[in-house]
Protein backbone atom coordinates (compact mmCIF):
# COMPACT_ATOMS: atom_id res chain seq x y z
CA UNK A 1 0.00 0.00 0.00
CA UNK A 2 1.41 3.61 -0.38
CA UNK A 3 0.46 6.38 2.03
CA UNK A 4 0.81 9.68 0.75
CA UNK A 5 2.62 12.79 2.40
CA UNK A 6 2.36 16.36 1.72
CA UNK A 7 4.04 18.97 2.67
CA UNK A 8 3.97 22.40 3.31
CA UNK A 9 7.67 23.27 2.37
CA UNK A 10 10.19 22.19 0.42
CA UNK A 11 12.76 19.84 -0.12
CA UNK A 12 15.28 20.15 2.18
CA UNK A 13 13.16 21.98 4.78
CA UNK A 14 12.58 20.77 8.39
CA UNK A 15 9.18 18.81 7.49
CA UNK A 16 10.90 17.22 4.45
CA UNK A 17 13.35 16.15 6.92
CA UNK A 18 10.65 14.57 9.41
CA UNK A 19 8.69 13.27 6.27
CA UNK A 20 12.10 11.29 5.10
CA UNK A 21 12.80 10.15 8.84
CA UNK A 22 9.27 8.64 8.96
CA UNK A 23 9.12 7.35 5.25
CA UNK A 24 12.29 5.32 6.59
CA UNK A 25 11.00 3.63 9.93
CA UNK A 26 7.75 2.54 7.97
CA UNK A 27 9.20 1.16 4.82
CA UNK A 28 11.83 -1.01 6.69
CA UNK A 29 9.29 -1.67 9.67
CA UNK A 30 6.40 -3.17 7.08
CA UNK A 31 9.39 -5.03 4.77
CA UNK A 32 8.31 -2.50 1.69
CA UNK A 33 4.46 -3.58 2.26
CA UNK A 34 4.01 0.01 2.62
CA UNK A 35 5.75 3.07 0.53
CA UNK A 36 5.04 6.23 1.66
CA UNK A 37 4.90 9.31 -1.21
CA UNK A 38 6.13 12.28 -0.27
CA UNK A 39 4.69 15.27 -1.85
CA UNK A 40 7.17 18.43 -1.58
CA UNK A 41 5.50 22.20 -1.03
CA UNK A 42 4.37 23.16 -4.83
CA UNK A 43 3.37 20.07 -5.99
CA UNK A 44 -0.12 19.93 -4.57
CA UNK A 45 -0.97 23.12 -3.53
CA UNK A 46 -0.92 25.92 -0.56
CA UNK A 47 -1.00 24.94 2.70
CA UNK A 48 -5.14 25.42 3.45
CA UNK A 49 -5.36 22.86 -0.08
CA UNK A 50 -3.55 20.29 1.66
CA UNK A 51 -5.73 20.69 4.35
CA UNK A 52 -8.36 19.68 2.45
CA UNK A 53 -7.13 16.78 0.55
CA UNK A 54 -5.82 15.20 4.48
CA UNK A 55 -9.55 16.35 5.34
CA UNK A 56 -11.03 13.98 2.20
CA UNK A 57 -8.64 11.44 2.18
CA UNK A 58 -6.63 11.68 -1.19
CA UNK A 59 -3.54 12.73 1.04
CA UNK A 60 -3.28 10.43 4.37
CA UNK A 61 -0.92 12.06 6.14
CA UNK A 62 0.01 16.27 5.84
CA UNK A 63 1.45 18.91 8.07
CA UNK A 64 -0.42 22.06 8.48
CA UNK A 65 0.77 24.94 9.78
CA UNK A 66 -1.71 27.01 12.58
CA UNK A 67 -1.04 30.20 10.57
CA UNK A 68 -2.70 29.13 7.92
CA UNK A 69 -5.10 25.92 9.39
CA UNK A 70 -7.24 28.34 12.13
CA UNK A 71 -9.23 29.69 9.82
CA UNK A 72 -10.24 25.55 9.90
CA UNK A 73 -9.92 24.99 13.46
CA UNK A 74 -10.20 28.15 15.29
CA UNK A 75 -8.37 26.92 18.59
CA UNK A 76 -5.01 26.41 17.35
CA UNK A 77 -4.54 29.98 16.16
CA UNK A 78 -3.39 29.79 19.82
CA UNK A 79 -0.10 29.35 18.50
CA UNK A 80 0.32 32.43 16.54
CA UNK A 81 -0.09 34.65 19.36
CA UNK A 82 2.88 36.52 20.47
CA UNK A 83 5.14 36.34 23.71
CA UNK A 84 2.32 33.28 24.85
CA UNK A 85 5.26 30.44 24.86
CA UNK A 86 8.27 30.35 27.03
CA UNK A 87 11.65 32.28 25.72
CA UNK A 88 13.09 28.58 26.92
CA UNK A 89 13.04 26.30 23.66
CA UNK A 90 13.13 23.24 25.81
CA UNK A 91 10.27 24.08 27.98
CA UNK A 92 8.25 24.66 24.80
CA UNK A 93 9.97 21.75 23.27
CA UNK A 94 8.19 19.31 25.86
CA UNK A 95 4.81 21.42 26.50
CA UNK A 96 4.33 21.03 22.42
CA UNK A 97 4.95 17.15 23.04
CA UNK A 98 3.15 16.21 25.69
CA UNK A 99 0.10 13.89 25.65
CA UNK A 100 -1.97 16.38 27.24
CA UNK A 101 -2.03 19.20 24.62
CA UNK A 102 -2.50 16.40 22.03
CA UNK A 103 -5.57 15.53 23.70
CA UNK A 104 -6.95 19.22 23.92
CA UNK A 105 -6.87 19.17 20.52
CA UNK A 106 -8.13 16.09 19.60
CA UNK A 107 -11.73 17.04 19.71
CA UNK A 108 -11.63 20.03 17.44
CA UNK A 109 -9.24 18.37 14.93
CA UNK A 110 -11.07 15.37 15.18
CA UNK A 111 -14.70 17.21 14.10
CA UNK A 112 -12.78 18.28 10.73
CA UNK A 113 -12.10 14.70 10.28
CA UNK A 114 -8.23 15.01 11.22
CA UNK A 115 -6.16 13.09 13.67
CA UNK A 116 -4.26 15.75 15.29
CA UNK A 117 -0.37 13.27 15.32
CA UNK A 118 1.77 16.03 17.32
CA UNK A 119 2.92 19.05 16.97
CA UNK A 120 6.55 20.44 16.05
CA UNK A 121 8.13 23.14 16.73
CA UNK A 122 10.28 24.49 13.66
CA UNK A 123 12.35 27.22 15.03
CA UNK A 124 11.92 31.00 16.57
CA UNK A 125 10.10 33.34 14.04
CA UNK A 126 12.60 35.89 12.50
CA UNK A 127 10.92 38.95 11.05
CA UNK A 128 12.47 40.27 7.72
CA UNK A 129 11.56 43.80 6.07
CA UNK A 130 13.74 46.83 4.00
CA UNK A 131 14.55 48.43 7.75
CA UNK A 132 14.96 46.69 11.41
CA UNK A 133 11.68 46.48 13.55
CA UNK A 134 12.59 47.44 16.84
CA UNK A 135 9.84 49.13 18.66
CA UNK A 136 6.00 48.45 17.67
CA UNK A 137 5.98 52.12 15.97
CA UNK A 138 8.38 49.99 13.11
CA UNK A 139 5.40 48.37 11.94
CA UNK A 140 2.98 51.50 11.59
CA UNK A 141 1.62 51.11 7.78
CA UNK A 142 3.88 48.25 7.01
CA UNK A 143 2.32 45.68 5.01
CA UNK A 144 3.44 42.62 6.68
CA UNK A 145 2.70 38.81 4.54
CA UNK A 146 1.08 36.45 7.41
CA UNK A 147 -0.03 33.22 7.39
CA UNK A 148 -3.62 33.04 5.55
CA UNK A 149 -5.74 33.06 8.83
CA UNK A 150 -7.63 35.70 10.15
CA UNK A 151 -6.22 35.09 14.07
CA UNK A 152 -2.64 35.02 12.21
CA UNK A 153 -2.93 38.66 10.86
CA UNK A 154 -4.49 40.07 14.60
CA UNK A 155 -0.92 39.92 15.69
CA UNK A 156 0.61 42.09 13.45
CA UNK A 157 -2.56 44.59 13.48
CA UNK A 158 -1.48 44.75 17.12
CA UNK A 159 1.80 46.49 16.20
CA UNK A 160 0.27 48.75 13.97
CA UNK A 161 0.81 46.49 10.53
CA UNK A 162 -0.91 46.55 7.43
CA UNK A 163 -1.41 42.16 7.39
CA UNK A 164 -1.18 41.07 3.88
CA UNK A 165 -2.19 36.98 3.98
CA UNK A 166 -0.26 35.19 1.46
CA UNK A 167 0.40 31.63 1.10
CA UNK A 168 3.77 30.43 1.01
CA UNK A 169 4.53 30.23 -2.86
CA UNK A 170 3.91 34.08 -3.31
CA UNK A 171 5.92 35.63 0.04
CA UNK A 172 9.11 35.95 -2.59
CA UNK A 173 7.68 37.41 -5.96
CA UNK A 174 5.65 39.78 -3.76
CA UNK A 175 8.71 40.85 -1.81
CA UNK A 176 10.42 41.47 -4.93
CA UNK A 177 7.33 43.25 -6.63
CA UNK A 178 7.30 45.34 -3.51
CA UNK A 179 3.53 44.49 -2.98
CA UNK A 180 4.17 43.79 0.74
CA UNK A 181 7.04 45.01 2.90
CA UNK A 182 7.94 42.18 5.27
CA UNK A 183 7.60 38.51 6.29
CA UNK A 184 8.39 36.23 9.22
CA UNK A 185 9.37 33.02 9.50
CA UNK A 186 12.45 30.59 11.04
CA UNK A 187 15.85 31.16 9.65
CA UNK A 188 15.81 28.07 7.98
CA UNK A 189 12.63 28.94 5.79
CA UNK A 190 14.15 32.37 4.61
CA UNK A 191 17.24 30.70 3.40
CA UNK A 192 15.37 27.88 1.61
CA UNK A 193 13.05 30.19 0.20
CA UNK A 194 15.57 33.26 -0.74
CA UNK A 195 13.82 35.76 1.25
CA UNK A 196 17.34 37.21 2.45
CA UNK A 197 18.08 38.08 -1.51
CA UNK A 198 14.70 40.85 -1.59
CA UNK A 199 15.44 42.18 2.34
CA UNK A 200 17.79 44.12 4.31
CA UNK A 201 17.24 43.50 7.50
CA UNK A 202 15.97 40.55 9.88
CA UNK A 203 14.96 41.46 13.11
CA UNK A 204 15.34 38.64 16.43
CA UNK A 205 12.90 39.52 18.15
CA UNK A 206 11.64 36.30 19.32
CA UNK A 207 7.72 36.77 19.22
CA UNK A 208 7.35 33.17 19.12
CA UNK A 209 8.43 29.72 18.01
CA UNK A 210 7.25 28.51 14.66
CA UNK A 211 4.85 25.69 15.64
CA UNK A 212 3.40 23.02 13.03
CA UNK A 213 0.85 20.10 13.35
CA UNK A 214 0.94 16.63 11.49
CA UNK A 215 -2.15 15.54 10.55
CA UNK A 216 -3.87 12.16 9.14
CA UNK A 217 -7.37 12.01 7.90
CA UNK A 218 -8.98 10.86 10.69
CA UNK A 219 -11.57 8.05 9.02
CA UNK A 220 -8.06 6.65 7.42
CA UNK A 221 -6.00 6.51 10.37
CA UNK A 222 -9.36 4.88 12.25
CA UNK A 223 -9.44 2.34 9.51
CA UNK A 224 -5.56 1.16 9.74
CA UNK A 225 -4.94 -2.38 10.74
CA UNK A 226 -3.51 -3.12 14.33
CA UNK A 227 0.10 -3.45 13.46
CA UNK A 228 0.04 -0.61 11.06
CA UNK A 229 -1.24 1.96 13.56
CA UNK A 230 1.25 0.47 16.01
CA UNK A 231 4.21 1.53 13.42
CA UNK A 232 3.18 4.63 12.97
CA UNK A 233 2.72 5.92 15.98
CA UNK A 234 5.72 4.16 17.08
CA UNK A 235 7.60 5.99 14.29
CA UNK A 236 5.88 9.38 15.05
CA UNK A 237 7.19 9.18 18.67
CA UNK A 238 10.79 8.33 17.64
CA UNK A 239 10.93 11.23 14.45
CA UNK A 240 9.69 13.82 16.93
CA UNK A 241 13.11 14.40 19.08
CA UNK A 242 15.14 13.96 15.89
CA UNK A 243 12.59 16.79 14.27
CA UNK A 244 13.72 19.14 17.28
CA UNK A 245 17.02 18.30 16.34
CA UNK A 246 16.83 19.05 12.83
CA UNK A 247 15.01 22.37 13.01
CA UNK A 248 18.16 23.32 15.38
CA UNK A 249 20.94 22.38 12.77
CA UNK A 250 18.94 23.43 9.96
CA UNK A 251 18.59 27.07 11.87
CA UNK A 252 22.01 27.43 12.68
CA UNK A 253 23.55 26.32 9.68
CA UNK A 254 21.49 28.81 7.63
CA UNK A 255 21.99 31.43 9.64
CA UNK A 256 25.86 31.11 8.40
CA UNK A 257 24.93 30.56 4.74
CA UNK A 258 22.81 34.19 4.60
CA UNK A 259 25.96 35.35 6.40
CA UNK A 260 27.78 34.60 3.66
CA UNK A 261 25.43 34.78 0.98
CA UNK A 262 24.57 38.49 1.50
CA UNK A 263 25.25 41.54 3.31
CA UNK A 264 21.56 41.50 5.10
CA UNK A 265 21.56 43.77 8.58
CA UNK A 266 21.13 41.27 11.86
CA UNK A 267 19.46 42.96 14.25
CA UNK A 268 19.32 41.67 17.86
CA UNK A 269 16.54 43.00 19.83
CA UNK A 270 17.64 43.43 24.44
CA UNK A 271 14.80 42.30 26.95
CA UNK A 272 13.99 45.56 27.04
CA UNK A 273 12.79 46.17 23.40
CA UNK A 274 11.35 42.99 23.56
CA UNK A 275 9.25 43.92 26.53
CA UNK A 276 7.55 46.33 24.97
CA UNK A 277 6.28 44.03 21.71
CA UNK A 278 4.94 41.40 24.74
CA UNK A 279 2.74 44.09 26.32
CA UNK A 280 1.52 45.32 22.79
CA UNK A 281 0.75 41.62 21.74
CA UNK A 282 -1.05 41.15 25.15
CA UNK A 283 -4.66 42.46 23.62
CA UNK A 284 -4.47 40.23 20.56
CA UNK A 285 -5.03 37.16 23.11
CA UNK A 286 -8.48 38.71 23.67
CA UNK A 287 -9.08 38.21 19.89
CA UNK A 288 -7.97 35.07 20.13
CA UNK A 289 -10.53 34.21 22.66
CA UNK A 290 -13.37 35.81 20.72
CA UNK A 291 -12.65 34.11 17.67
CA UNK A 292 -11.86 30.28 19.53
CA UNK A 293 -14.62 30.62 21.89
CA UNK A 294 -14.89 29.02 25.23
CA UNK A 295 -12.68 25.52 24.35
CA UNK A 296 -9.91 28.01 22.46
CA UNK A 297 -10.09 30.35 25.98
CA UNK A 298 -9.01 26.94 27.67
CA UNK A 299 -6.52 25.86 26.15
CA UNK A 300 -5.03 29.29 26.53
CA UNK A 301 -5.68 29.13 29.95
CA UNK A 302 -4.11 25.64 30.30
CA UNK A 303 -1.08 26.47 27.87
CA UNK A 304 -0.25 29.98 30.29
CA UNK A 305 -0.25 26.84 33.01
CA UNK A 306 1.72 24.59 32.00
CA UNK A 307 4.35 27.22 30.64
CA UNK A 308 4.25 28.76 33.96
CA UNK A 309 4.28 25.21 36.17
CA UNK A 310 7.61 24.50 33.71
CA UNK A 311 9.44 27.47 34.47
CA UNK A 312 9.26 26.99 37.64
CA UNK A 313 10.60 23.54 37.37
CA UNK A 314 13.55 24.92 35.11
CA UNK A 315 16.92 26.08 36.85
CA UNK A 316 18.13 29.27 35.63
O1 LIG B 1 5.10 30.91 6.25
C1 LIG B 1 4.52 29.91 5.86
O2 LIG B 1 3.43 29.96 5.31
C2 LIG B 1 5.21 28.56 6.01
N1 LIG B 1 6.38 28.66 6.84
C3 LIG B 1 6.96 27.59 7.27
C4 LIG B 1 8.24 27.66 8.01
N2 LIG B 1 6.42 26.38 7.10
C5 LIG B 1 5.11 26.16 6.47
C6 LIG B 1 4.32 27.43 6.38
O3 LIG B 1 3.28 27.29 5.47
Amino acid sequence: VTWRFALEEIEGSVQHRYALELKDRIESISDGNIVIDIFPYGSIGTSLQLTDLAREGSVHLAFASPGHLADVIPEVGVFTLHYLLSDDENVNRDILASEELVQLFREPYGEQNLKLLGFVPEGWIVWTANKPLKRPEDFDGLAIRTMTSEIAAESYRAYGATPTPTPFSQVYSDLQLRRIDGQANPVFAIEEMGFYEVQNTMTFARPAQFVTSVVSNRSWFDGLPEDQREWLENALDEVAPLAYEVQAELNARRLETIRENSNINMVELTEEERERFRKASLPVRDSYARIAGERGERILDRLLTLVREAEAKTPT
